[in-house]
């Protein structure tokens, strides 16, 4: 994912379309995958805090057999490890302080991730308080951080920086009703040099803009496509639109 990277330093933009295997009907996603061709978008990340079907390798084949588009694993715990994708976000839960998803987990699936061939994206993952316990905050058994305190936000991004981490996802949670601030977006792209990841409760055009404004350099769109599938043409015209203007600059 070299190209996450070098966006970075361009100011090129992303999008990413989350897919949770759990709510995924064959039809409604076929559709989607379809629309993406004349709404392009950068990748897929497939996962969920809780997925209880076995359907990971299912859903990661009905994408390939639609679209070119990279597959990144966004997983729940080491049972999500699917080798058949691209990539997986191997994430530390750094807003927490629970050794398990911090370093617990990752013991237990580095032996299967080094024999999957799957590319390892070492990725901060801070979760912020959206006003509601999430079922992540609450499956981790962690507290987020609180969504008005973007210095503490920093701190914690420059500190997964300088532990070697390559990325840096906030995420407010799925469905959130209100996401990352913009203030804490800002802090976190001016403390580090890495690519920035936000998600949860982007749900509309002018919340995505307002996060790639900020300096998001990839956003991470679900509960919001899968409500209203019009959402994806909006949100993909932001993300062109934005690259167009580095494009000309
Ligand atoms: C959640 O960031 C993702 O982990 C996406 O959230 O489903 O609210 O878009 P939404």
């Amino acid at each position: 994912m070299t190209i996450l990277r070098s966006n970075r330093l361009s100011g090129r933009k992303a999008i990413a379309v989350l897919l949770d295997p759990d709510k995924l009907e064959q039809d409604g996603l076929i559709n989607l995958l379809k629309r993406t061709v004349a709404h392009p978008i950068d990748f897929f990340l497939v996962g969920g805090s809780l997925v209880t079907n076995y359907v990971h390798k299912e859903v990661i084949e009905t994408i390939r057999r639609h679209t070119s588009v990279p597959i990144i694993l966004f997983p729940g715990n080491p049972l999500h490890i699917e080798p058949s994708a691209d990539a997986i976000l191997f994430l530390s839960l750094i807003s927490g302080r629970n050794p398990e998803f911090l370093i617990g987990q990752h013991v237990i699936a580095a032996p299967l991730l080094k024999k999957s061939g799957l590319e390892i994206l070492p990725t901060g993952y801070m979760l912020v308080d959206s006003g509601t316990q999430t079922t992540v905050s609450y499956v981790s058994n962690t507290m987020p951080l609180p969504h008005d305190k973007p210095g503490v936000a920093a701190c914690t991004a420059m500190a997964g920086e300088m532990l070697g981490l390559q990325l840096m996802y906030l995420d407010a949670g799925s469905g959130a009703r209100r996401p990352v601030s913009p203030d804490m977006i800002a802090a976190v792209r001016a403390a580090v040099d890495l690519p920035v990841i936000v998600g949860g409760g982007i749900n509309s055009g002018e919340k995505a803009y307002e996060a790639l404004k900020a300096g998001a350099d990839l956003i991470v769109v679900g509960n919001g496509i899968e409500q209203d599938p019009d959402l994806l043409p909006q949100l993909s015209t932001v993300v062109q639109e934005f690259n167009q203007s580095v494009v000309r600059a």
